[in-house]
């Protein structure tokens, strides 16, 4: 997955480079700069001081000493005013530096902790969105794997608005699944989805029919069906894992193999790709053997943005992550 929002401390992160929130005098602080220092060392320090300092927006790498990356890329995020004082335009900067310093040095994967989130005062949320934009932009002609590294939960929320909007579709689906009785044994299972739509007050023939329809349909296999929603589309396969957030060697694997087996994650990635509708979605989650259920969380959180038609999938899965349930891609 190309862009991964985990929670964790940076220091503790297996990657090739890790982006440190610093100062412009290079020379450490608190927050997330200080806890970088700790556990680099004091030779990091020695090596910071013969930068000269570095200017808001810019950024410098340096060795990792005894933390566990290669890297370490010292950005300088900008002091929150008001909103009128370019800091967007910085921030989105010290992003643009920090990415293409690291692909200059050749690294595979980079951690970021969200810069100036802190002591330098940066709405989170806003900051949150700016990580995401301008990582994905930099990902659309580049391949790399980026962490974004939340320390804390309460760093990490997204719209009250759209956490209420969710909340009150997960009730309403749990209520809809308790008055079904046994629905929840129902959606458990893919091909019970099948029955859900082909048993009701139906002739024993009619619903032969469509179990035969159903089962017939189930000739084409997620891969051939996901590549023939990319050629519909018109959209091209890099666009579409892109926009997935799947990284190229697993989409080569689906590609090349029309029996893959894709976690259910994988393939709700590409029907948001896809801006599939919601019966498009449980058709190709289908076909990989898995449905949408309105006893699971995570489902329902699906279900919600599809309905809505809200196909950014870091928007889905900030939201995912809110509610503690698996990420896409
Ligand atoms: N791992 C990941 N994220 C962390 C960690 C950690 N170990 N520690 C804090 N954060 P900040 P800034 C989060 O204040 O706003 C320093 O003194 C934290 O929750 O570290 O860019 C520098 O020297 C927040 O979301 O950086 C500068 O003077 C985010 O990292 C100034 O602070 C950034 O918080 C820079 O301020």
């Amino acid at each position: 997955m190309p862009i991964q929002i985990v929670r964790n401390d940076i220091t503790k992160m297996n990657c090739d480079a890790i982006v440190n929130a610093a100062n412009p005098t290079l020379l450490g602080g608190g927050g997330v700069d200080g806890a970088i220092h700790r556990a680099a060392g004091p030779n990091l320090l020695r090596e910071c001081k013969k930068l000269g300092g570095c200017k808001t927006g810019e950024a410098k790498i340096t060795s990792a000493y005894n933390l566990p990356c290669k890297y370490v890329i010292h950005t300088v995020g900008p002091v929150w005013k008001d909103g009128n004082n370019n800091e967007e335009e910085k921030l989105i900067a010290c992003y643009k530096n920090s990415l293409e310093l690291a692909k200059k040095n050749r690294c595979e994967s980079v951690a970021f902790p969200l810069i100036s989130a802190g002591a330098y005062g940066y709405p989170k949320e806003q900051a949150l969105r700016i990580a995401v934009s301008e990582i994905s932009r930099f990902l659309l002609d580049n391949e790399m794997l980026v962490y974004i590294v939340v320390f804390d939960k309460e760093a990490f929320r997204v719209s009250k608005k759209l956490v209420h909007d969710i909340t009150e579709y997960i009730d309403e689906c749990y209520v809809e699944a308790h008055f079904q009785g046994n629905s929840t044994r129902l959606f458990t299972y893919p091909l019970e989805d099948v029955w859900e739509e082909a048993a009701p007050a139906v002739t024993e023939h009619k619903t032969a029919m469509n179990l035969s329809e159903a089962l017939g349909q189930m000739d084409e296999s997620f891969s051939e069906m996901l590549l023939r929603k990319i050629d519909e589309t018109g959209i091209t396969d890099v666009e579409c894992y892109k926009k997935a957030n799947v990284d190229r060697k697993l989409f080569s694997k689906i590609r090349t193999n029309p029996q893959y087996k894709p976690r259910k994650t994988t393939v709700i990635a590409f029907a948001v790709a896809l801006e599939l509708s919601l019966d498009e979605t449980k058709e190709m989650l289908q076909k990989a053997g898995y449905a949408l259920s309105h006893s699971n969380k995570f489902d329902i959180i699906i279900e919600f943005f599809i309905k809505k038609q809200e196909y950014n999938i870091f928007t889905i899965n900030e939201a995912l992550f809110e509610f503690d349930q698996v990420l896409l891609g």
